[in-house]
Order: structure tokens, then sequence, then C-alpha cells
């Protein structure tokens, strides 16, 4: 049956060796908490590293089996690539640039190899465990490689990818020397997921820009494949933190602290010691506040949780270092004998302890830099189960984009932060209590397990999609039955688009001179009579001339508005798409026949019924009437009808390479018809066909055409074998000349 693996770089266990017995404790994280509901059923599996360096091939084998029992798989990294990967690439070239600190840095060749060679391992890891039915879900800016890794090894697989932190503009993700393949290692995904829309839209920018794949409503298409980018904002386990929170056992411990504390009004902060989360700048506005709000000293406390968190890597032992020195400064400039204006703490707690520390914070101070999402800030918003409480929320943080029934402030700005403590302090329960209960009502339904089964949902989604569009392969079967059409057919029409279906995409575009085998294949097909051969092309008619024009072929160029058949000159299509006017003009005259004073304009490209003279009233009845009646008979043909001021007018739509396709297929008799194209405007030639018509698409992303293949030079070779007798076709050698 088939199965979810997760993959992050940790595995949700932290690994622990204490007078050599292993320890395996459960990590608390939020995507722990959330994928555990998923990740224990039937075969489904977590793949990561354990937490510790174990070198030892027997110690390695025994963590496997002990985890395997808790649907665990463990990918072991040795010292180098803790260092290399993990807290160099990471953490010291990732982690910044995607946070806006692109100052802090550095981009070493050593690093990314590591990386390279890391996100491989973690690919052997997942390849040894995954079936080709199997679903893989990876997480985050650790493995931005490991997604098309994967698709290289597993092509049919269903690969989802979820990205925890920013997404950084263009401007700033550029930088990174190694940014084209970080991004397409990211595109090997069916489904890229970030916490915010403008996530999404800076990482669809830079695809664009980068690698060249334009995007609409979030779909990408590659060359050969599609794919949607979309926001999942990460919600948490509600139930978990507001049940927590109303246990004897926090309360208890609530009662303990405050009564330690001594201190009117409680503010908390709680984060990892990153300078993405603002905590020098937290320190420094409170410290303001310290100053121009005297009415709170010996009445605030500031209690600051910092978790240590990466503390190999040289800027954050220096923020470790600046921390203490202002916590030291404000301390002691401002405490007395019974307060301490911040009590602060470097390390962990267990949830119990934070759930107290929640429920008796008067405001929650979160005042990241940038920040994905954040989870400290709806953590205490699901533990205030009295709905007190002040959520103080910096506007780079993307829960902000849900919850803006919070202060929300921009951590840049000190003034307006000392400000928002004073207003917080000072908010009137009733307000308080309005507040809180909105946002307890949003996070209580956007929780994790919604957030989970909307990527899962939207990951399904886009693997019914790209099956429905998928086109089949040409493979022989068919070209055969095609030969057959082509043999019995008294009349066969070829669409043939130049670029890209007939001849390669170059970097210059007048480098793309047909070639001798090309010349051969068009005057090959075009010498039988039944044949009547269109190529098809966005280039000016000049170069299409200059190129071809000498051939007795029909030619379509710059998109459809010029056109030559066999034997004549060029002529513009606008003025070919004239024949409708006959039709419409009768239908006006009979307008003009009911309604006295009305009158008929007719323009060079369009049909104009003016009623300005007409009795009012009886105009604008004839006219929604005659709007109505045009709209009708436009629905089925190229026309446009503008219910203009005082006037209806009807035109022929704006031109493109199907439109004038169907002029060939109004006009000549065809038994056979087949399309070839490639790209986004040769779609329109695919909608025009016949329903019995063959189209082919050059490449493998989502067409309405019915068959595809890979290359140009399929492409050919399809023709090639259509010209050929039965005979020749038997002969395998006998495929292309020269
Ligand atoms: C990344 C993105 C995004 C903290 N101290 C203790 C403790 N914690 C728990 C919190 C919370 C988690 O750690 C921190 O999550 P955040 O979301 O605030 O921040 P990051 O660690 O930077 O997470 C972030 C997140 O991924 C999810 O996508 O929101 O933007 O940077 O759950 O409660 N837990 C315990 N003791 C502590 O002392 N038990």
């Amino acid at each position: 049956m088939a199965k979810l693996i997760i993959v992050s770089n940790r595995l949700p266990v932290k690994l622990q060796e204490k007078e050599g017995e292993l320890i395996y404790k459960t990590s608390e994280g939020g995507l722990a908490t959330g994928l555990g509901s998923i990740y224990k059923q039937g075969d489904n599996l977590w793949i990561g590293w354990p937490g510790m360096v174990i070198e030892d091939p027997q110690k390695q084998q025994r963590i496997a089996d002990d985890i395997r029992k808790e649907s665990m798989s463990p990918v072991f990294l040795t010292e180098t690539e803790i260092k290399e990967f993990y807290e160099g690439f990471s953490n010291e070239t990732l982690w910044p640039t995607f946070h806006y600190f692109s100052q802090y840095a550095i981009y070493e060749q050593q690093l990314w190899e590591t990386y390279v060679q890391v996100n491989q391992k973690y690919c052997d890891a997942v390849v040894a465990q995954a079936g080709p039915e199997d679903t893989i879900w990876v997480h985050d800016y650790q493995l931005l490689l490991l997604p098309s890794m994967l698709r290289e090894r597993l092509p049919n697989s269903t690969i989802g990818f979820f990205q925890h932190i920013p997404f950084p503009s263009y401007e700033v993700f550029r930088l990174l020397p190694w940014r084209k393949e970080l991004l397409e290692g990211m595109l090997g995904s069916d489904l890229v997921g970030f916490h915010t829309y403008d996530d999404m839209r800076h990482f669809l920018s830079s695809v664009n820009r980068l690698v060249g794949y334009g995007s609409m409503h979030g779909w990408i298409n590659t060359n050969n494949r599609s794919l949607l980018v979309d926001s999942f904002p990460m919600g948490i386990d509600y139930e978990k933190y507001s049940s927590t929170a109303a246990t004897e056992e926090v309360q208890k411990r609530e009662q303990i602290y405050r009564g330690n504390l001594n201190a009117e009004k409680v503010i908390l902060s709680i984060d990892r010691l990153d300078y993405s989360k603002g905590i020098a700048q937290r320190l420094k506005a409170f410290e303001l506040f310290l100053e121009k709000h005297p009415e709170f000293h010996a009445k605030v406390t500031l209690l600051m949780l910092v978790v240590p968190s990466r503390d190999a890597v040289e800027k954050y032992k220096e923020l470790k270092e600046e921390v203490d020195e202002l916590v030291g400064r404000i301390n002691g400039k401002y405490s007395r004998i019974s307060w301490n204006p911040i009590q602060y703490f470097y390390r962990s707690y267990p949830l119990e302890t934070l759930s107290a520390f929640y429920r008796m914070a008067d405001v929650a101070l979160v005042t990241p830099m940038r920040d994905g999402m954040n989870l400290v800030c709806k953590e205490y918003i699901a533990s205030k189960s009295d709905q007190k409480g002040v959520l103080i929320l910096s506007e780079m943080a993307g829960a902000s984009k849900e919850l803006s029934d919070a202060l929300l402030i921009n951590p840049n700005d000190i003034n307006q932060m000392v400000e928002a403590i004073a207003t917080a302090l000072t908010m009137p329960e009733e307000q308080q209590i309005a507040h809180m209960r909105n946002m307890q009502e949003s996070l209580q339904r956007y929780n994790i397990h919604h957030w989970v089964s909307m990527f899962m949902d939207r990951l399904s989604y886009v693997k019914i999609k790209q099956l429905s569009l998928a086109t089949s392969y040409l493979d022989d079967a068919t070209i055969q039955e095609m030969h057959d059409a082509y043999d019995s057919a008294s009349s066969r029409l070829f669409f043939l688009e130049y670029d890209g279906a007939l001849v390669d995409y170059r970097n210059r575009p007048l480098m793309a001179r047909p070639d001798d085998d090309l010349m051969d294949l068009l005057e090959r097909l075009s010498s039988d009579k039944k044949n009547r051969v269109v190529v098809v092309s966005s280039r000016e008619k000049a170069t299409m001339q200059d190129w071809i024009g000498h051939l007795n072929i029909d030619i379509i160029a710059e998109h459809g508005v010029w056109i030559k058949q066999r034997g004549t000159g060029w002529q513009t299509m606008l003025s070919l798409l004239d024949d409708w006017k006959k039709d419409i003009r009768m239908i006006l005259d009979l307008y003009v026949d009911r309604t006295p004073a009305s009158f008929i304009e007719e323009k060079e490209y369009s049909l104009v019924w003016h009623y300005r003279r007409v009795e009012t009233g009886l105009g604008e009845l004839r006219a929604r009437e005659l709007v109505n009646h045009l709209n009708f008979i436009a629905s089925n043909s190229n026309l446009q009808v503008l219910d203009g001021q005082m006037a209806v007018e009807i035109k022929a739509q704006e031109i493109n390479k199907g439109k004038a396709s169907s002029y060939w297929l109004s006009k000549f008799p065809h038994k056979f018809v087949l399309a070839v194209g490639d790209d986004w405007g040769d779609e329109d030639i695919f909608k025009a066909m016949p329903r019995e018509a063959y189209t082919v698409k050059v490449g493998n992303s989502y067409s309405v055409a019915k068959y595809h293949v890979d290359t140009c030079e399929e492409a050919r070779q399809t023709l090639d074998r259509l010209v050929q007798t039965r005979s020749q076709q038997q002969s395998p050698g006998a495929l292309m000349t020269g």
C-alpha cells in the first residue's frame, strides 16, 4: 500500500547518551505534534537526523532498529557534515539570506559542496525506503535540493515541499552564488508550499527571472512537468495548548511563579536565540519604555526566555554576549531590592512551565525582525483560558497576516514598540477579550491538523490535475494508426510550428535557420498533391520569406497577422477575416428597419450600429436585444461584441495562431489534419483543430494536444515516417535522411 514519507533535517526525537545508555526524548516542536497524527499511521515513515553524531556502525544499526518501531528511520551525519552542511551552508548562508540578513551570509564553495552531498545522502535514504506509489513530503531550507534529486530517481512519485522560513525577494535571493541550482532543486516537487502569499510571490518571481519559467495562478510549467506553488499558513495544535493551560498542574505553577515574580504586570518574550528574532532590539525598546514611563517602575517585569540554539555558529555566540550585556545594563540601571525589570533565562523548559508562563503573561512581546510564521504568538493565544492578555506582534512575522487583532508593530520603529507596550499594559479588559476571542476562533479553526490536511489535499489535487492534463506519448502504435489515416485521406492539412517544434530554440533567434534536412522534409511533404503544409511562426514575415518563402508551402507569420498561401504573396489576416461582415450587416439592417433614426457605420475591421438619434428608451431596448442576438452568433465565431456609448460595435477578435489556422480549416478540404506545436501560444492552434485531428506537443507539460514527443528531432521523424512508403518504414535505417 502507498505510504507517506516525511523528510526533514531533524527527526522528531532527541537522541542522548547518558553513561553509555541511549535515551530517546520526543521532540515537542510544532511540526512533530502536527505530523504526529499521520507519520505513525500504517507504514508511514519519518526520515531525518536523530540529533547526535554516531560513527559506530553497530550503534547506528541499534538506533535504526529502535526508532523503526516508532516509524522513524535515521540519516547519520558526520561531524564534518554537521559543521559544513548544517551549521555552515544551512545556517550561515541560507538562513541569513532568507531572513534578509545577507550581510551575515558567507559564500564558501566547500560548504555548498557538502550541502549537495548531504542532500544526496538524504535522497539515498529516501530511495532505499520509497516505493513508486509513495508520497514524499520534504521540509525546509536544509533540503532544498532534495525534491529534484528524488524526481530523478523516482520520476513518478508524488513530492511535496514546504519551506518554514521566509522566501526573500528576488533582489536578495539573487545574491546567492548557487541561486539557480537551489531553485531547480525545489522545482522537482509537485507542490511547493510557503507560509504566506508574499513568500510564494517572491519564489515565483525568482523562478521566472533566474530559471525562465513563468507561472499562471501558481502553476509553473517546466519543460516536461507542471507543478503548483501555494501558501499554507501553519497552525498549532490548538487543543493541546488550550487543554494544557487549563490543567490544575499548570494553574498551580502559575500561582507559584506569580508569587515569586512579585510584579503587577508580566510581559513575556520567548524565542530561540537568533538574530532574526529581534531580541536585542526588543531589549532596547524595553529600556526606552522604562525611561519614558517611570510610572511602571516596580510594576512591570519582562520575563525573557531565550532557548539556546546553534551556539557553535559565531554570529549566535556574538548575539548571546550582546543579550547578556543588555540585560545586565538594564537591570543594573533600574533594579531595586524588591524588583528586577528583566527576568532572563537562557535555557529551555518543559511544556507545563511554558504553559504557565503563557497563562501568566499580561502581554506577549513577539517582535522578530523576520519570521516565516512564528508559533510562540499562536501558542500564547491558545493558552489564554480567560481571554485576557494582549499580543504585540511584529508585522515581519508570517503570523501577522492572520492575527490582525494583535497590536502590530514594525520592529525597526523603537518608538512605536514603546507606545505599543504602554497601550497593551493599559488596555481595558473588554477590549482585550474582544481581540483575544477573534484570534482564538481563527486559530482554533486553522489549526495544525487543518494545515496538514490542506497541504495533503492540494498535493493529491496536483497529481490528479497533472494526470488529467497529461498528453500520451506518441508511440509506435499511434504513429502507425496515423499513417493509416494519412494513407486513406484524399486531402490533408498540416500545421507545423517553426521554433520549438521543427527547429530547436537557439540563443539568438536568427541562428535558427532551417537546415538541409528540414528543407528536404518540407519539400517531400509538400510535393504530395494531397498535402497542404502550413508552417506557423511568431517571427516576422520577412524572415520567414527569406528562409522558406520559396517552398511550395503556406506560412502563418507574426502570430497570424500575416499569411502566405502557396503560389501567392503575403496578405494580412485582418482583411481576410472580413467575410463575416456580409452576414452581420444583414442583421444590423433588420435593426435599422425596426428602429427609426438608427444607422450603420462600416469601419475597416468592424461594423457599428448607432442609436444616438433614436427616441430615448427605444434605442436602449433595441440595443439590449441586438447585443444578445450578436453575442449568440459571436460565441461560435471569432467575433467580439462591444456594448458602447449609444452604439453597438462588432469586430473581429484579436488575431492569434489558432484563428489564423481556423481560416485554413474553413477554406480547404481536410480528411486528415496534423498539428505540431510546443508552447503556450500553440495551444490556440490545438484548440482550433477539429476533434479527429492529430495534435502533437513537443515537450511534456500540460497541453490540450492529444499526444507529445520529447524533442524536435522526434517530431521531424514522425513527419518523415508519414511520407515514407510502407516498405521504407519497415527498415529502421531509413528513418531520417542524412
Ligand atoms: C521555524 C520558523 C516557523 C521555545 N522554547 C521552548 C519551546 N519552544 C517552542 C515554542 C514553539 C517553537 O519552540 C518555536 O517555534 P517558532 O515558530 O516560534 O520559531 P522557529 O523555531 O524559528 O521555527 C518559524 C516555524 O519554523 C514553523 O514553521 O513558525 O517562523 O523560523 O513551538 O513553543 N518549547 C518547549 N520549551 C521551551 O523552552 N517545550
